[in-house]
């Protein structure tokens, strides 16, 4: 734990938990299936090469999502009665969190804020830039995944009597869990809350393959080495030897399921040893490992969502696009 006047971080996800990642490669390699969990593509890497898909001009979620608060941040903290704290999972770089941080200390001279990511080296970097930006801002962060964070939370961080709790859950990572999961993490979401606290979540919305595609398989290849990277990690942290050139980036949009699917696929018939866990994998020829799903959704659908999870959706906001949606989840 680092802690000083301003700034504490709670590190429950040390060395990537390594022995985490083991158990997930083991059991992802050896499924029928091939699978490995998206939150491993986060490491120092991942997280840098994921800022840079931010930049692209394809990936139109973070621009859309930048123009819905810049336009609507001071409305957004309006319509939760305050004083607040902001409680963020999946915080990353936090640049997008810094219009509703300056909206909020528009109207309260401090703010706590709590965030939340896998990546470490992230969340310190983002958590000093913000103080220095903003000497009313205290944070408490949390180096873990979701679930880990919001056990930790429960326990570490006493509910705040006076004032309001609000989560922000945005970058539409809630696309990226399946429909059980998503379900699962908003109820532990909810669980945390108070009636009348509220969550405000980012969603990517459904859209014609001709916007989708690019985004996930841009023309600069940087969505292929984020997701080559995950080979690459474990290569480094347990030992591998993957040849990343024999696999190849690939997204596939399933129109029924309203979703990308992100796979690697094998070039070639290969075997690959993976040393600390002591594996060896075989691949077949166009063999792939799903990697990520990436969903998309309706505004009913969310308003279902929420309704199922503990939530009523009391507001969505749009870019001018209507690509991307604000959704103000209100705890009942
Ligand atoms: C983090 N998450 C919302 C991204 C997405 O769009 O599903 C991850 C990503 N995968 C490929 N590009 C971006």
């Amino acid at each position: 734990m680092l802690s000083d006047n301003r700034l504490t971080i709670h590190r429950l996800a040390l060395g990537g938990d390594s022995n985490a990642f083991a158990r997930d490669v083991r059991a992802g390699l050896t499924a029928t299936r091939k699978s490995i969990p998206p939150k491993y593509f986060y490491d120092e890497l991942g997280s840098r090469l994921f800022e840079a898909i931010c930049y692209l001009p394809e990936y139109y979620l973070t621009r859309a999502e930048s123009e819905i608060l810049r336009n609507n941040a001071d409305q957004i903290v309006s319509s939760v009665e305050g004083p607040f704290r902001l409680l963020e999972l999946g915080s990353g770089s936090a640049e997008k969190t810094r219009y509703l941080i300056e909206a909020v200390l528009k109207k309260q001279p401090e703010l706590h804020y709590l965030p939340v990511d896998i990546s470490d080296s992230s969340l310190e970097l983002a958590s000093q830039r913000l103080l220095r930006l903003y000497p009313g801002l205290r944070i408490t962060a949390f180096a873990a995944d979701y679930f880990t964070a919001l056990q930790a939370l429960a326990k570490r961080v006493p509910a705040a009597s006076d004032r309001r709790t609000v989560a922000l859950f945005l970058g539409s990572n809630i696309g990226n869990f399946g429909r059980d999961e998503s379900r699962e993490f908003l109820r532990a979401v909810r669980r945390l809350l108070h009636p009348e606290d509220a969550l405000l979540l980012g969603a990517d919305l459904k859209k014609t393959p001709e916007v989708l595609m690019p985004a996930y398989d841009d023309a600069l290849g940087v969505t292929a080495a984020f997701n080559l990277n995950l080979l690459a990690r474990i290569n480094r942290e347990l030992d591998g030897n993957f040849d990343v050139k024999k696999f190849q980036h690939s997204a596939v949009y399933n129109e029924e399921l309203g979703r990308i699917e992100i796979h690697l696929v094998s070039l070639q018939p290969q075997v690959v040893r993976i040393r600390a866990i002591d594996l060896e994998v075989a691949f077949r020829k166009g063999e792939t490992i799903r990697t990520e799903n990436s969903h998309k959704f309706d505004i009913e659908q969310l308003s279902v969502i929420a309704r199922d999870t503990g939530f009523s959706l009391s507001k969505t906001w749009f870019d001018d696009a209507g690509l991307f949606s604000f959704n103000l989840f209100v705890a009942q």
